[in-house]
C-alpha cells in the first residue's frame, strides 16, 4: 500500500452553503472534485496526525463510493483511526453524538439532507468540528479558501474496506473501525427521556403512532428505538429501510413531500400521533390526528413542557431560534424568565450558544429542533420529546397545542417557497426589495405601520463574529413580520423563501387556517416585492 500524491487544480465552486457543500451527484463524480474538498478540509485542521475522525452518511447514491475515497485519504493524511457507521450509515445527530462521546477531531457527514438523491440527484459533504457541530463560518471560509489554492491531494492505493462487518481493520497504518450506526446515539437518548413511561403508554393500547422514515437514514434508528426498545408494533416505522434514491421521493418532512403520512393522520380512523424525518435524520415533522404542528409552535411547546422530561427537569438556560422562526418560543422564554437568542438560518449559529451554556433548546422553522445533548438538530429527539410529553399529559396533540395558544397567544405562521426560480431574477427581486427597505420605516403598509425594515445581521454574543445579509425583514408595529431569503442549500436555480408571521392573543380568533389568517400579509408581500413578476410564478411551490 503506497501513498499517492495526486496533482489537481482548484474548482471555483466549492463554497459551502447553509449546511455543507451540495452539488449534483454528477458534479461530485467529476475526477478530483470530492478529493479536492476532502483534502482542503484536512489541510485546515491543525494536524491530522494520530487523530480520530468519524465518517458516515445518509445512505444516498454515491455514499459508499465517497466513503471509500475518504477512508483512503484519511489514511494517507496520517489519521490514526476512523469510526465509520456500518454500511456507511450515520445520521447527522448520531455523528454529532459520536464526535462528542469519543472526543474526536471532527466528522464528515455525506448528505444533501432533504434534497432528492440518485444518479441524477444531489450529494453533499458536511464537516463537523470537535464540538460535534457544523463547521462555523470561519472554518467553512478557510476550507473554501484552501479549495481555491489546492495543488495536490494524498490518497492511499489500497483495496476497498468491508463496511458491512462490525469491527476493526487496518488501512495502511490507520485503523478503520466499523461501528453500529445506532448504539451510541440510542444510549444518549435513553439518558434524556423516560423510556419506561413511553413504553407503558404505547403498551396501554390507547395510543397509536406512526413514524415515516421516508426511505432515508432514520429507518434503522426508528426501528431500533420505537419498535425494539419501546415496544411499538412492527410497522410503526414506515419506509424504514434506507434506499439509495429514497424511493424516488423528496426526503423533506413537510405537508407536501410527506403526503403518505399526512393522509394517514388526516383521516378519522388515523393514529393519534405521526412524525417524519428527513434524509439525514436531523429534521422532524409532528402531526396529531387531523392536526399539523408548525415547527415554530413545536419549539415553543417543547420548551414550555420541558420539565416533564427527565433530561430537562431542572429547566432551560435559554432558548435560541433562527431569525425567520416564529416568536412563539420567545413568549415561553419570557414567562420562564430565561433569555432568547435570534440567530441567522443554519444550525452552525447555535453552536457557540450551546457550548457556552447560554441556550439549552434551539429550533428553526424548517422542521429543526434540538438541544445541548448534541450540536445538531435532531429529528428522533424531537419525536421522543413529544412522545414523553404525551405519555405524561395523556392529552391529544391538538389539545396540547390549543391550550398552549390560549396561554401564550398564537403566532400564526407560514413559509412560502418558490423553488427552481431563475437565479438572476431571484437576485433582482432581492436587490430591488433591499433598495426599497430604507424608505419603508414608519410608513403605513396595508393596515399596518412598518416599525423596522432591514437586512438582518448577527453578532455572535460569544465570539463576537458578525454575519451579514441574512435575510430581508419587514416588521410591523403589531409584531407581524415578513422575511425574504434565498436558500443556501439548493443545487439548481434559486429558491425564494417568504416567511410570514402574525400574533393573535384573542383565544376566540385562534382557530383560523394560517393561510386565511395571514392573507393580508401575503398580499402585502406580493405588492412590496413583486414576487409574481420576478419569479414568473402565480403560486408558491411549497406552502408549510
Ligand atoms: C434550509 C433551512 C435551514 C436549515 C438548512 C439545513 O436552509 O432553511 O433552516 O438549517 O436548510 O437543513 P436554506 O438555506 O435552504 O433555507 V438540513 O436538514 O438540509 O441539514
Ligand atoms: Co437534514
Amino acid at each position: 500500500m503506497t501513498i499517492q500524491v495526486v496533482a489537481t487544480h482548484p474548482f471555483p465552486d466549492q463554497k459551502p452553503g447553509t449546511s455543507g457543500l451540495r452539488k449534483k451527484v454528477t458534479v461530485f463524480q467529476t475526477p478530483h472534485y470530492l478529493e479536492n474538498f476532502i483534502q482542503s478540509t484536512f489541510d485546515i485542521l491543525e494536524s491530522c496526525q494520530g487523530q480520530t475522525l468519524v465518517v458516515g452518511g445518509d445512505g444516498r447514491y454515491f455514499n459508499r463510493q465517497a466513503i471509500q475515497v475518504i477512508l483512503k485519504m484519511a489514511a494517507a493524511n496520517g489519521f490514526a483511526r476512523v469510526k465509520v457507521g456500518q454500511n456507511g450509515i450515520l445520521s447527522t445527530p448520531a455523528t454529532s453524538c459520536i464526535i462528542r462521546k469519543y472526543r474526536t477531531i471532527g466528522g464528515i457527514i455525506l448528505s444533501a439532507s432533504h434534497n432528492p438523491a440518485g444518479p441524477g440527484g444531489d450529494f453533499g459533504v458536511k464537516f463537523n468540528t470537535s464540538n460535534g457541530g457544523p463547521a462555523p463560518e470561519k472554518v467553512t471560509k478557510a476550507i473554501f479558501e484552501r479549495t481555491q489554492a489546492i495543488g495536490n491531494y494524498k490518497i492511499l492505493s489500497a483495496a476497498d474496506v468491508d463496511l458491512g462487518t462490525l469491527g476493526e481493520t487496518n488501512l495502511g497504518t490507520m485503523v478503520v473501525e466499523v461501528i453500529d450506526s445506532v448504539n451510541d446515539y440510542a444510549q444518549l437518548l435513553e439518558t434524556l427521556f423516560d423510556f419506561d413511561r413511553i413504553q407503558q403508554f404505547i403498551a396501554s393500547g390507547s395510543f397509536k403512532f406512526i413514524f415515516d422514515a421516508m426511505h432515508a437514514v432514520t429507518g434503522p434508528y426508528g426501528r431500533r428505538i420505537f419498535e425494539e426498545r419501546l415496544g411499538a408494533p412492527a410497522g410503526t416505522v414506515q419506509a424504514g429501510f434506507p434506499l439509495e434514491d429514497f424511493g424516488g421521493g423528496h426526503p423533506d418532512p413537510n405537508l407536501v413531500y410527506a403526503h403518505d403520512l399526512v393522509a394517514q393522520l388526516f383521516s378519522e380512523t388515523g393514529p393519534d400521533f405521526g412524525a417524519a424525518s428527513d434524509g439525514d435524520g436531523d429534521r422532524n415533522m409532528i402531526l396529531g390526528r387531523n392536526f399539523f404542528v408548525t415547527p415554530s409552535d413545536s419549539l415553543a411547546i417543547l420548551a414550555a413542557n420541558a420539565t416533564l422530561v427527565p433530561g430537562y427537569r431542572h429547566g432551560l438556560a435559554g432558548i435560541a431560534r433562527s431569525m425567520p422562526t416564529s416568536q412563539a418560543a420567545d413568549r415561553v422564554a419570557q414567562q420562564l424568565r430565561i433569555p432568547t437568542f435570534e440567530t441567522p438560518t443554519g444550525w452552525k449559529f447555535f453552536g457557540n450558544l450551546l457550548d457556552a451554556g447560554q441556550a439549552t433548546v434551539c429550533g428553526e422553522e424548517s422542521f429543526g429542533t434540538g438541544s445541548n445533548h448534541v450540536r445538531e438538530k435532531d429529528g428522533l429527539w424531537a419525536v421522543l420529546f413529544w412522545l414523553n410529553i404525551l405519555a405524561v399529559r395523556q392529552e391529544s396533540v391538538a389539545a396540547i397545542v390549543t391550550q398552549h395558544w390560549q396561554t401564550y397567544g398564537r403566532n400564526y405562521y407560514s413559509r412560502h417557497d418558490y423553488e427552481g426560480v431563475a437565479s438572476d431574477r431571484a437576485a433582482e427581486l432581492m436587490a430591488q426589495l433591499k433598495a426599497k427597505l430604507p424608505t419603508l420605516k414608519g410608513k403605513a403598509l396595508g393596515s399596518g405601520v412598518v416599525s423596522y425594515a432591514d437586512d438582518f445581521s448577527y453578532k455572535d454574543p460569544v465570539d463576537h463574529s458578525v454575519s451579514e445579509n441574512q435575510g430581508l425583514r419587514i416588521g410591523f408595529e403589531d409584531g407581524s413580520r415578513m422575511v425574504f431569503r434565498l436558500s443556501g442549500t439548493g443545487t439548481e436555480g434559486a429558491t425564494l423563501r417568504l416567511y410570514l408571521e402574525r400574533y393573535e392573543p384573542d383565544r376566540h380568533k385562534q382557530d383560523l387556517d394560517a393561510q386565511v389568517a395571514l392573507q393580508d400579509l401575503i398580499g402585502l408581500a406580493e405588492s412590496v416585492a413583486q414576487i409574481k413578476h420576478f419569479t414568473g410564478r402565480e403560486q408558491p411551490t411549497v406552502i408549510t
